[in-house]
């Protein structure tokens, strides 16, 4: 008879559980917060964590996905940047019986058998309550209301659910016309290169939706910059809820934040132990969110932590 050993995967020697994760970038507040609670939740858990930096890049995320792999690391987790073209990479680890965790970033792969679970953020539902926000506050208008639109990283599931989530909502009514819609790569600097863009090209904006807080604020330059009021000429709606955010809509420069929580890090080191040691873990795990009107962010300031 054999004796099976439970959970699989290499030992990096000393008996420490090694994990090895593979970020997207340094791109937003929300990122630098979630690598924040990354590494000090492994630090907490006393897990040896092998960290990298795929400056939004999916080739180097496939690098560094290998590398653990040839290090022979316990888990592997990581936040793809895109959610397609996983699949080769995915396998190669399960070859080596190696667990994967997919954490705030879906993949599309059909094999759900390539990763254990996914630990993260309803991103369709975050679109769809900022559409929600958007359909209340222009409830009365009478006329067109002209939307642009910041998207996040092309490809990647944050972009396309939160496109598609208030896509859906505002659906409901032909006043509500998205004029332009593109990418500011969830990056201050391109969110404000967009929006000037936007500005020129369009004759008329009521309200931009910026698919995270970091293009908002690069927007919110633009526009002042252009000579107008953000929070009065143009309304603004963000996702994230990182701390310049709360303070642009305590300020009145943005009118509505919905949360995307980035404190990953304590859930995510559990989920590690639990498939180390070969346990079931349920496939799809979400965090808890709220939204910030202006009182609400004035009242969280105070104790945010990012
Ligand atoms: O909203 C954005 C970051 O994947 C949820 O990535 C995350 C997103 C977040 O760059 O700020």
């Amino acid at each position: 008879l054999l004796t099976a050993c439970g959970g699989g995967g290499g030992t990096s020697g000393g008996g420490a559980l090694t994990l090895g994760f593979a970020q997207v970038g340094a791109e937003s507040g929300w990122r630098t917060a979630n690598t924040k609670s990354i590494q000090e939740s492994a630090k907490a858990a006393g897990i040896e964590l092998k960290f990298s930096d795929a400056q939004q890049k999916q080739e180097n995320q496939i690098a560094a996905i290998r590398s653990y792999i040839q290090q022979k690391v316990k888990v592997i987790a990581f936040s793809p940047v895109v959610e397609s073209g996983w699949d080769t990479v995915l396998k190669e680890a399960k070859t080596a019986n190696i667990p994967v965790i997919l954490t705030d970033r879906a993949v599309d792969s059909a094999d759900k058998t390539l990763y254990k679970t996914f630990l993260g953020s309803d991103f369709v539902a975050e679109g769809k309550k900022a559409g929600e926000w958007l359909a209340k506050e222009f409830g009365s208008a009478t006329g067109d209301v002209s939307i642009v639109e910041l998207q996040g990283t092309t490809g990647s599931a944050p972009a396309n659910d939160r496109k598609k989530g208030f896509a859906d909502v505002i659906a409901s009514n032909p006043k509500f016309k998205v004029v332009a819609s593109q990418t500011g790569e969830f990056t201050r600097a391109k969110g404000k290169e967009v929006m000037e863009a936007f500005l020129k090209s369009q004759p008329k904006i009521d309200v931009l939706y910026a698919h995270n807080d970091d293009m908002a604020l690069g927007a919110i330059e633009a526009i002042e910059a252009a000579g107008k009021v953000p929070g009065k000429d143009i309304k603004i709606v963000s996702v994230d809820g990182v701390r310049d955010a709360l303070q642009a809509l305590a300020d009145g420069k943005i009118n509505h934040v919905v949360e995307c929580n980035p404190l990953l890090g304590p859930q995510l080191m559990d989920l590690v132990k639990k498939v180390a040691a070969g346990e079931q873990v349920p496939p799809r795990i979400e965090t808890t969110e709220t939204e910030f009107d202006q009182a609400a962010a004035k009242a969280a300031l105070p104790q945010r932590q990012y």
